[in-house]
């Protein structure tokens, strides 16, 4: 709760004496559509989703405004068998963010067979957030049919019982089609306390300008480059000035794991970098309103994933 108080605790002013408010952490093994689900809540592409597993790396938190009501919602990496440092961090993340909230929601992928590792989810959850309640959330409703979504809530729900523990409520949406999303936010508003507005009104998320850059610059690394690049890059902005109104310039600069994966990030002639560049200028002009001049450099930096030092640098450790 420390942290709460320091960053984000705004206006401690009560709107009335039953106004809501609290935080909401979306939990789910990778790709089950946490940071798709938190852009359709907030109507806005703030959080960076690819097919690509852990393709979150931070906790990102998007602020709901409703008549009576401040609901944060809060993206999370998704919980996985770890690798490297780097994983064993995003687990840690994910389960402190679950642990800090006051309702979580698990989100099951409708397309993909309840497994190990949704068990192994739920098993943190019962143990790490014992007294927050938990609803189940199954997403990508758009693409399966009735009788999946039932045997997923059948599955998950047996899964939950046998641990000791029950679902608060349960809902089937699709972020894509925008379907169910009015109902969530309904559900979730009815579980949460009586709080404080933690957030002004007009701040949509807790990211810094420089985090904002840093993932939709690595999000178009995601998009156009394959295998194991999409894991061994990370980004630093350098430099984030406003030139004036208007105008941004950004420095930043992509780090890969090795040679050969530089090769293939700048490509023949710098033509990659050029169009990884060109896509992460369009999509930050359309988030901060603003022409954007933008500068990009490929480094190598070996076993990133691993060194602390390279972890704190990009904020992965704590
Ligand atoms: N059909 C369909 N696809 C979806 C939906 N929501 C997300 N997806 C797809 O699922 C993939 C993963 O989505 P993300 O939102 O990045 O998933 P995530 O849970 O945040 O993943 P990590 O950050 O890696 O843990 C992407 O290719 C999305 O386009 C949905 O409602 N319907
Ligand atoms: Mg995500």
């Amino acid at each position: 709760m420390s942290e709460r108080v320091d960053t984000a605790r705004t206006d401690f002013s009560r709107e009335d004496a039953h106004f809501k408010s609290g935080f909401v952490a979306l939990i789910g093994r990778p790709s089950v559509g946490k940071s798709s689900l938190l852009n359709a809540l907030l109507g806005n592409h703030v959080a960076i989703a690819s097919k690509v597993a852990q393709t979150t790396r931070k906790r990102l938190r998007g602020i709901l405004n409703e008549e009576g009501a401040q609901i944060i919602f809060v993206d999370t990496p998704g919980l996985h068998k770890p690798q490297d440092a780097l994983g064993k961090n995003l687990n840690a993340v994910s389960l402190f963010e679950a642990n800090d909230s006051d309702v979580i929601l698990f989100l099951l992928d409708a397309t993909k067979e309840f497994g190990r590792g949704d068990v192994w989810v739920l098993t943190q959850l019962a143990k790490e957030a014992d007294d927050i309640p938990v609803d189940l959330i199954i997403t990508k409703a758009d693409a399966t049919s009735a009788e999946t979504i039932d045997s997923q809530i059948e599955a998950a729900t047996k899964a939950f019982a046998d641990l000791g523990k029950k679902f608060a409520a349960t809902v089937a949406l699709s972020a894509k089609e925008h379907l169910n999303l009015q109902l969530l936010i309904e559900m979730v508003r009815g579980q949460l306390p009586e709080g404080p507005r933690w957030f002004p009104e007009e701040q949509q998320v807790d990211s810094t300008p420089e985090d904002i850059a840093t993932e939709f610059i690595r999000e178009q690394v995601l998009l156009s480059c394959r295998e194991e690049i999409p894991h061994a890059t990370a980004v630093i902005v350098n430099e984030l000035v406003w030139r004036r109104q208007g105008l941004c310039h950004i420095d930043a600069r992509v780090l890969v794991e090795r040679n050969s994966q530089k090769a293939i990030v700048v490509g023949k002639n710098g033509e990659m970098i050029k169009k990884i560049g060109m896509a992460a200028r369009k999509s930050l002009e359309t988030y901060f309103h603003a022409k954007i001049h933008l500068t990009l450099n490929v480094d190598v930096a070996k076993k990133w994933r691993d060194e602390e030092k390279y972890l704190r640098q990009l904020g992965y450790a704590e």
